[in-house]
């Protein structure tokens, strides 16, 4: 089938949600580090249209965007799937996930990244968009049911970076009065040992996102 390689960085939560895919299919492959602040060849060669980790190489083929890749990993190797079989379950994973990283993770950038009264807004509007998935979540241990899947996956970046992004943002969204059942879909999630086993060191998110804290303020005033 040819082999397997990442082009990631241990910083990139997008990366990470790669590897659990491939660590929960039992795939072996082959890290290559990968620097998103100074980018190498390799990465302009596989992704010139959008130039961002991850990228995965299967033999001579690359594949990028983080959850289409998990939907190639998982159409490649079918053992322990993390889609649905029911085609309007399928759709609901796939819509979710697309919700979690569009309103979710984003909003919770944007209201980082903002200032004053923008920020106030930018928080409300994200802890809104968290109360849907905390409405998937209810009285279930994974969000779809029994099994871990492709949504966990995704929604991974919850336990994994959230908290950082609140550091580095001096704000705070999520905590386990408001959104219960999230919260502790998170502390179950990281105790998965294949999870935790991919899980970056705190410091390094934390420089990451500090770094990019800066760099996008630093663009914002030019
Ligand atoms: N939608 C993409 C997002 C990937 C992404 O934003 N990757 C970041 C690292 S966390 C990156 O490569 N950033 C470099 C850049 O924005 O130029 C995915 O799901 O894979």
């Amino acid at each position: 089938m040819g082999e397997v390689k990442v082009i990631g960085s241990i910083s990139s939560l997008f990366c990470t949600r790669v590897e659990w895919a491939l660590k929960l299919k039992g795939v072996e492959y082959e890290y290559i580090h990968e620097d998103p602040l100074n980018k190498s060849p390799l990465l302009f060669k596989h992704n010139p249209m959008h130039k961002k980790v991850p990228v995965v190489l299967h033999g001579d083929r690359a594949v990028a965007e983080s959850l289409v890749i998990l939907e190639y990993l998982d159409d490649t190797w079918k053992e322990s799937p993390l889609l649905p079989q029911d085609p309007y379950e399928k759709s609901m994973a796939r819509f979710w996930a697309k919700f979690n990283d569009e309103k979710c993770l984003l909003g919770a950038w944007t209201a980082c990244k903002a200032k004053g009264e923008e920020k106030e807004k930018a928080i409300e509007s994200a802890k809104e968009s968290l109360s849907f998935l905390e409405k998937q979540i209810e009285g279930k241990t994974f969000f779809g049911g029994e099994k871990l899947g492709f949504l966990d996956l995704a929604v991974g970046w919850i336990p994994l970076c959230l908290g950082v992004m609140e550091q580095v943002g001096e704000m705070k969204l999520f905590d386990a009065e408001k959104f219960p059942s999230l919260h502790e879909w998170c502390q179950n999630f990281i105790q998965i040992p294949m999870i935790k086993e991919a899980l970056p060191p705190r410091e390094k998110l934390f420089a990451y996102f500090t770094t990019i804290y800066f760099l996008s303020l630093a663009a914002q005033k030019q």
